[in-house]
């Protein structure tokens, strides 16, 4: 901290003046089963009540009554309520942006970012509101009319996880909300706070708006057991689940098995590639933020590099220099650029990695723990002698393992050979290189990236991948449509009935 910068609040007092100025009612909270702790020094903040299995059944019947009512009315309507949401989201910018940093230990431009990435997805749905269209299809049969409408599909469940604890929801909920379709949100038990102070924002647009229905966007909390009863529910038309793999895999059967949609964000173990041509003060740059940000807690942090040899002892060299001198702290603090992990089992689990990678000839800069209070470490990275051990998986923590390449093609498919497949990257300035590397036969990523890293995404694009990252489609682009039900409806004014195939039925 430089001398003059003012010291800053204790994190307790800077939560609770945070959530109050929100709007957040503590008092109305309080409970005994969800503690929520800041990782910027471990500390109990507030303590919340858990939502029960009964609580959450209510909750979907209420969202479903919501359903009833908010369907009839207009989507260019329905988007004013996410526009005066996106208002009040500029409102409570500063607000936050700081509760993230408080709770999620994102540096304070990550914060920011993250409700600026839900102020870019309320005005992408307003504008959605007035696009929710389908086609007019060429029919076979004369005097007959073929198109498809796009219809309300009934209650959005939402899980998301405590990386990205406003965003997330907010991707989903605005294109929900637009398209007709209620709110119930499961956030993580690590960051029940931020969940409360977007509802109160949220409360702010429903005052404005006025006769929207009650109970369009609901918070309940708790661990697995609430989730899973959300999951359960059959009046939960479409769910979102965001996480890791294995809890994808628990969440996936239960919803196949009642033939719910399902839009699946989970792990990833993203890569990039540094051809000979690529700008290396720009991949630096572009490897530092992808793999280093978010104190490599973000499901589309850059975990493996594979670097030519042409350049690599170049480019490992520089990529040390940075590695040992970003700056580790309090996120809060102006200069940091790593905040802690988000608890203990994190470091457990960067530890375990990084011993596991030493056994198979990888050798280790940095991954120290810091001494302070909370979760804080030295990012780690890692040279390998071939992609082995915990390279294959992911560890949510900010290790970058790095391998050498001779060949593109082996370079891609070690990129693709992990189970993830969510984002990807190439620095290169051979067109021919990254032409083969966005084709058909290169990154099976949901994410290719030219010149920039695997993270970071905007929210006009899709966002998700496939293999175990599970498939699902959040945000830009055509996203909508897992939100609404397809009809096809084929219409007849003629005076005949000709049967398509050229049936014939005549009675
Ligand atoms: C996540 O980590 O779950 O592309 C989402 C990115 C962000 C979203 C990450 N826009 O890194």
């Amino acid at each position: 901290m430089n001398a003059h910068a003012r010291p800053l609040p204790a994190v307790r007092d800077d939560a609770l003046a945070t959530l109050s100025a929100l709007g957040v009612d503590l008092a109305a909270l309080a409970g005994a089963d969800v503690p929520a702790r800041s990782p910027i020094n471990g500390e109990v903040i507030a303590t919340l009540r858990a939502t029960t299995p009964a609580q959450v059944d209510a909750a979907v019947e209420r969202a479903h009554l919501a359903f009833l009512d908010w369907r009839r009315v207009p989507a260019p309507r329905r988007g004013e309520l996410v526009r005066l949401f996106g208002e009040e989201l500029r409102a409570a910018k500063d607000h936050l942006g700081r509760l993230v940093a408080l709770e999620a230990g994102k540096v304070t431009s990550e914060g920011l970012g993250e409700v600026q990435e839900m102020i870019d997805i309320c005005d992408f749905a307003t504008g959605l509101s007035r696009q929710l269209h389908g086609l007019t299809i060429a029919t076979e049969r004369p005097g007959h009319r073929m198109m498809e409408t796009w219809h309300p599909l009934g209650v959005c469940g939402v899980i998301s996880a405590f990386n990205f604890p406003v965003a997330v929801w907010c991707w989903n909920a605005a294109l929900a909300l637009v398209c007709g379709d209620p709110v119930v949100w499961k956030p993580s038990e690590k960051t029940p706070l931020t969940a409360q102070g977007v509802q109160a924002v949220f409360e702010k647009a429903l005052a404005r708006f006025g006769d929207a229905p009650a109970h369009l966007s609901q918070v309940i909390q708790g661990g697995a057991q609430v989730g899973a009863a959300l999951v359960a529910h059959p009046k939960v038309a479409v769910l979102s689940a965001t996480g890791s793999t294995a809890m994808g895999r628990a969440v996936a059967p239960v919803l196949a098995a009642r033939f719910a949609r399902a839009i699946l964000e989970l792990g990833g173990n993203n890569a990039a590639i540094v051809a000979p041509s690529a700008d290396l003060e720009l991949a630096l740059r572009g490897i530092a933020f992808s793999a280093m940000g978010t104190a490599g807690q973000r499901c589309t942090t850059l975990r493996r590099l594979f670097v030519h040899e042409d350049i690599a002892d170049a480019l490992i060299g520089r990529l040390k220099a940075a590695y040992a001198s970003v700056p580790v702290g309090d996120p809060r603090e102006a200069g940091t650029l790593l905040g802690p992990l988000i608890d203990q089992a994190a470091y457990d689990g960067m530890k375990a990695a990084l011993t596991e990678a030493q056994a198979c000839g990888g050798k280790v800069h940095g991954g120290e723990r810091v001494d302070r209070p909370g979760v804080y470490v030295r990012p780690a990275l890692v040279e390998m002698p071939s992609q082995t051990g915990p390279m294959l998986r992911e560890t949510f923590a900010p290790i970058l393992y790095v391998v050498r390449y001779r060949d593109l093609t082996e370079a891609i498919a070690l990129q693709n050979a992990t189970a993830a497949g969510l984002a990807s990257s190439i620095f290169s300035n051979d067109v021919r290189e990254t032409e083969l590397f966005i084709s058909d036969i290169g990154s099976d990523c949901g994410i290719a990236n030219v010149n920039i890293g695997p993270s970071g995404a905007e929210i006009g694009g899709a966002f998700g991948g496939e293999k175990e990252t599970g498939g699902g489609r959040e945000a830009g682009s055509d996203s909508w449509k897992a939100y609404m039900r397809r009809a096809t409806n084929t219409l007849n004014y003629s005076r005949d009935l000709p049967l398509a195939q050229g049936v014939k039925f005549d009675v």
